[in-house]
């Protein structure tokens, strides 16, 4: 795919987050496929990203697929063995496609894994013609660098070590 949007492929708004912690996953699409409208986002929900839930977006439908979990979470107390696996936006018609010169974010949110690592989320992104799947990653690290069409990869780091403040409970909030 010859990529000159000024903004590249579909990317996260945030690069990074600590571990075991809520996070807002925004994706930035910045371009269709060969100058083709977007009509459809399916965005695969990597393993260890838990509890994953789309934002609505008017003039768009959405889905999300189940699957068994790799391995069962803790959640609320209770054993989860399944969990969202799959987020898809389907533009509602014409009047919602997204033109290739334009630019547009799909939101998600979710709770990142305990263990810090990559975490690439693998797009498919439909046009009225033609489909980008941005799926590609580096055989190690973060860099997309040289790669044709990256999934979207966001950095999970080590929570920092705060003694003296106690810390706030994941997700939860300060009054
Ligand atoms: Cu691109």
């Amino acid at each position: 795919m010859a990529c000159t949007a000024v903004l590249p492929h579909i990317v996260l708004q945030d690069a990074t987050a600590p571990a075991a912690a809520s996070y807002r996953a925004v994706f930035k699409v910045g371009h269709g496929c060969d100058g083709a409208p977007t009509t459809r986002i399916a965005v695969a929900i990597p393993e260890g990203f838990s509890g994953a839930q789309p934002m609505p977006k008017p003039g768009w439908t959405l889905s999300t697929r189940m699957g068994k979990l790799a391995q069962p979470m803790e959640s609320h107390g209770k054993t989860l063995t399944e969990g969202v696996q799959e987020i898809t936006w389907t533009a509602n018609g014409p009047d919602s496609y997204l033109p290739s010169a334009f630019y547009d974010e799909f939101v998600l949110r979710g709770t990142t894994p305990k263990t810090p690592g990559a975490l690439w989320f693998k797009v498919t992104q439909t046009c009225t013609t033609g489909v980008n799947a941005w799926v590609e990653q580096p055989a190690q690290g973060v860099s997309t660098r040289g790669l044709k069409s990256p999934a979207a990869v966001l950095e999970v780091l080590p929570v920092p070590v705060t003694p003296a403040t106690p810390a706030a409970p994941a997700g939860g909030h300060i009054h």
